[in-house]
């Protein structure tokens, strides 16, 4: 089993991206991350990236027509990283089906909120306005259905009374930290794999909740 090779594509902070440079760099992830890219050029997280010894670069997705010209762009400066796995770590475009088929199996997303709940964008706001007892974040492999991918992770954030999106989201990202590490070190270890049918873990097959982290 040999170390795997990591692209981590962001958008902006990259405190998730962090989190996995801290578990690589201490050896309980068995991988290296061989690029980070951004389709920002101003993301911090690719200043995290340099701090760290790490390639960082970057793909202006307003400088392509299209999507589909810029995904494919994506798509060859990634391959050419040769990576074993893909994570997407707060990358904010939606990618084209043909991208998506590429990395079947071998690309991660975290997404803020319990899936399958609240698909998309502000998150917060909505399991709030929803009344939700709880909420959360989740990884995923990533098909071509928009946050629709089989899960890998959950974990549960209580809503407190006097909850606003912004205190909602700390607590949140607090377990993103948590649970996007857990994801890529079992990747790395070959315990986890996508099927036809959903995702094994261990030789065995996940709930479809994917494992959960209670609060
Ligand atoms: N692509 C596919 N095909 N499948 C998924 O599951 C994906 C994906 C691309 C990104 C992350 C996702 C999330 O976790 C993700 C999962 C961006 C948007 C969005 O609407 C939605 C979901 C996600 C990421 N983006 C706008 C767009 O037009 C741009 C918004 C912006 O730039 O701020 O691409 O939530
Ligand atoms: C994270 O909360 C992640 O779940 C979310 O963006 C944030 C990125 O934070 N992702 C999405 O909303 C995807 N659409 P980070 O840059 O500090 O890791």
């Amino acid at each position: 089993m040999a170390t795997k090779r990591i692209v981590v594509l962001i958008s902006g902070s990259g405190s998730n991206l962090q989190a996995l440079i801290d578990a690589t760099a201490s050896g309980r992830i068995d991988g290296r991350i061989v690029s980070v890219i951004s389709n920002r050029p101003d993301a911090f997280g690719l200043e995290r990236a340099r701090r760290a010894g790490i390639k960082a670069e970057s793909l202006d997705h307003k400088t392509f027509a299209s999507r589909e010209t810029f995904d494919a762009a994506l798509q060859s400066l990634i391959d050419s990283h040769e990576p074993d796995l893909v994570v997407l770590a707060g990358f904010m475009r939606i990618l084209t089906p043909e991208f998506v088929s590429h990395y079947l199996g071998r690309m991660f997303n975290i997404h803020p909120s319990l899936l399958p709940r609240y698909k998309g964008l502000q998150t917060h706001q909505r399991a709030l306005d929803a009344g939700d007892a709880e909420h959360g974040c989740t990884v995923h492999f990533v098909t071509p259905e928009l946050d629709g991918g089989p899960l890998i992770v959950q974990a549960v954030v209580p809503v407190q009374a006097g909850d606003d999106a912004n205190s909602l989201q700390q607590r949140v990202h607090e377990r993103e930290h948590e649970i996007y590490p857990l994801a890529v070190e079992w990747f790395c270890a070959d315990r986890l794999r996508l099927l036809p049918q959903g995702v094994e873990f261990d030789g065995h097959p996940l709930p479809a909740t994917g494992h959960r982290l209670d609060a």
